[in-house]
C-alpha cells in the first residue's frame, strides 16, 4: 500500500496563532462580558464536542447525516463527474464520505482546517480510503484571504460546509462570510451547506443543555482552558451553563452565569463578576429555509435545491455562484 501522506499535497498558509489572552482580556473588560466561541475547541473541548454530537438531545449531527445519506445520489447527479470538493473544517470525514461515495469520479478533495493535526489526520484517512482522489490539504483560517488550489479537472468546484457551523456567526457575519466564499469559489461553483432550522424551544434548549451535562462541561471547559493556558483563577464550580432560545430572532444564546460575587485575576488584571452576571460564550443561529436562501442570494448565490428530514429539523442547501 502506498504511503498515504506521501500522496497528499500540503499547502501550509501558516495561520497565525490565535491570541486567547488578548481576546479574554478584551471580552472580560467589556461592560457585557463575553469570550469568543472559537476558544471552546482546545483538545478537551474538541473531545467534548464529539460527545455532544452523539447525545440523544443534540439532533443536528445525526439528522444532517441522515439527509446526506438519503439524498447523496441527487447531490451527486447535480454535481456531475470530475468535481473538486473543498471542505471547510475537516473534522467530519464521516459526512464527506457519504458525498464522495456517491460522486461520479471525483477528481480532488481539498480539506481546509486551521488545525494542522486534524487536517493531516483527516487528509490521510481520506487518501487511504480513496487512493484515486488527489487530496490537497490546506492549512488556513478559512475566514482569511488565501488562494484555493486550482480546479483543473474539468468538473465543477463544490464547497462542502456541513454542521450548521455558519450558525455560530451572526447573520451579518454569515452574509460577509458567504459573500467572501462566493467570490473565492468563482462563477459556476456549487456549495452544499448544512443549516439548522428554527423550531420549538422545547427541542432547541435541551439540545444545548443536555441531561448528562456534557454541553455544560463543554462550555465550562473554556474557563478551565483559560486557567490552564493563561493562568487565570476562574472558580469553574461557581459558574453555571445556561442556554436560552430567543424565538423572535432564531438565536440560541449560551452563557456562563456567575453563582456568586467573585473576582477573576489574570496577571495584574482584575475582572469582578457579580452574582447572576453572565459571560456570553456562544450563539447558535437558526434559520427558516427561505430566510437562509435570501441571505445566500444577497451573498451572490442562487439557491438550487434544499433537502430536509421528515420532521423539518435540519436543512442541506445546494447553492450555485
Ligand atoms: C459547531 N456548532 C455548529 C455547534 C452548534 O450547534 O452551534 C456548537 C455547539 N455548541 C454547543 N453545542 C454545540
Amino acid at each position: 500500500r502506498p504511503d498515504a501522506l506521501g500522496l497528499v499535497r500540503f499547502h501550509d498558509h501558516e495561520p497565525p496563532q490565535d491570541d486567547f489572552r488578548a481576546a479574554l482580556i478584551a471580552g472580560m473588560s467589556a461592560p457585557a462580558k463575553s469570550i469568543p466561541c472559537r476558544f471552546l475547541y482546545d483538545a478537551s473541548g474538541s473531545l467534548l464536542f464529539d460527545r455532544i454530537c452523539e447525545l440523544p438531545e443534540y439532533y443536528p449531527t445525526r439528522t444532517e447525516i441522515g439527509i446526506l445519506g438519503a439524498h447523496a445520489a441527487e447531490m451527486a447527479a447535480a454535481i456531475g463527474p470530475n468535481a473538486q470538493i473543498v471542505e471547510l473544517g475537516s473534522g467530519s470525514s464521516a459526512k464527506i464520505g457519504l458525498l464522495l461515495d456517491a460522486l461520479d469520479a471525483p477528481r480532488s478533495y481539498v480539506p481546509i482546517d486551521i488545525s494542522r493535526e486534524h487536517l493531516l489526520g483527516a487528509a490521510q484517512a481520506i487518501q487511504q480510503r480513496y487512493p484515486a482522489l488527489q487530496v490537497e490539504a490546506v492549512c488556513a483560517d478559512f475566514a482569511q484571504e488565501f488562494d484555493l488550489p486550482a480546479n483543473d479537472g474539468g468538473g465543477p468546484r463544490v464547497c462542502f460546509y456541513p454542521g450548521s457551523t455558519i450558525g455560530n456567526l451572526t447573520p451579518p457575519d454569515a452574509l460577509a462570510f458567504l459573500t467572501q466564499w462566493a467570490q473565492r469559489l468563482g462563477q459556476g461553483a456549487l456549495m452544499i451547506i448544512g443549516v439548522d432550522l428554527r423550531k420549538d424551544a422545547a427541542i432547541l434548549e435541551p439540545a444545548y443543555d443536555d441531561a448528562q451535562g456534557v454541553t455544560a462541561r463543554f462550555s465550562l471547559n473554556m474557563l478551565a482552558r483559560a486557567n490552564r493556558e493563561l493562568g487565570t483563577d476562574f472558580d469553574v464550580s461557581r459558574f453555571r451553563h445556561r442556554a436560552v432560545y430567543h424565538a423572535d430572532t432564531g438565536r440560541v444564546g449560551i452563557d456562563l452565569v456567575s453563582q456568586a460575587d467573585q473576582t477573576v485575576h489574570l496577571d495584574h488584571h482584575r475582572f469582578p463578576i457579580a452574582e447572576g452576571e453572565a459571560i456570553h460564550i456562544e450563539d447558535s443561529w437558526k434559520y427558516h429555509i427561505d430566510g437562509f436562501q435570501a441571505l445566500a442570494a444577497e451573498a451572490g448565490f442562487t439557491a438550487r435545491r434544499v433537502w430536509t428530514d421528515d420532521a423539518q429539523l435540519f436543512s442541506v442547501h445546494l447553492l450555485e455562484v
